[in-house]
């Protein structure tokens, strides 16, 4: 049985401008996730960059900090089983172009704006997982008893 995960979701700027958080977040409930955190906040550069940390110097870094900090957003703890990979493939592709071409009902090819503005973030490991949840829920601390992958992880 797979082990029950936690991953850090985000509504980005242009699908929480466009009026559709409430909807996306059904979906995420409808395809079984458990949303057992959320909150809407509105990054400042500094955060933003710190959050981003691992793109900084590429080509695409300062217009997604001008875009992650152009509204507010959604940070949202969710949970299933295998909810890392499991959360990504609902995303779909990073690029929405490619996202619409080759899985047009994923939330990114239904949701996001271009190749930088794609309506969702998801974790992409358990380190990423432990470090982004903490990074917007540093209360949240995993039980070392009932989660102790995600305790070694913190
Ligand atoms: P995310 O971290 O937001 O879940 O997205 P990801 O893993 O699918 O993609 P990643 O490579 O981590 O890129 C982070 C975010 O940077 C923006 N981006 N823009 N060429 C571009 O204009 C470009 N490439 C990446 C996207 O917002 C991407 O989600
Ligand atoms: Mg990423």
């Amino acid at each position: 049985m797979t082990e029950v995960e936690k991953t850090l979701a985000l509504l980005k700027p242009d699908s929480v401008r466009a009026g559709k958080a409430q909807e996306i977040m059904q979906l995420i409930e409808l395809n079984g996730f458990t949303i057992i955190a959320k909150q809407k906040l509105q990054l400042t550069r500094a955060r933003a960059e710190e959050f981003y940390g691992e793109h900084y110097g590429k080509e695409f870094f300062p217009k997604l900090v001008n875009f992650m900090t152009s509204g507010p957003i959604w940070a949202l703890v969710l949970a299933k089983p295998g909810a890392i990979l499991a959360w990504r493939a609902l995303m779909g592709p990073t690029n929405v172009f490619k996202a619409r071409a080759e899985q047009p009902k994923c939330l990114r090819a239904l949701y996001g704006t271009d190749g930088t503005q794609n309506a969702t973030h998801g974790s992409d490991s358990p380190a990423s997982a432990a470090r982004e949840i903490k990074f917007y829920f540093p209360h949240l601390v995993p039980d070392p008893v009932s989660d102790p992958a995600a305790a070694a992880d913190y």
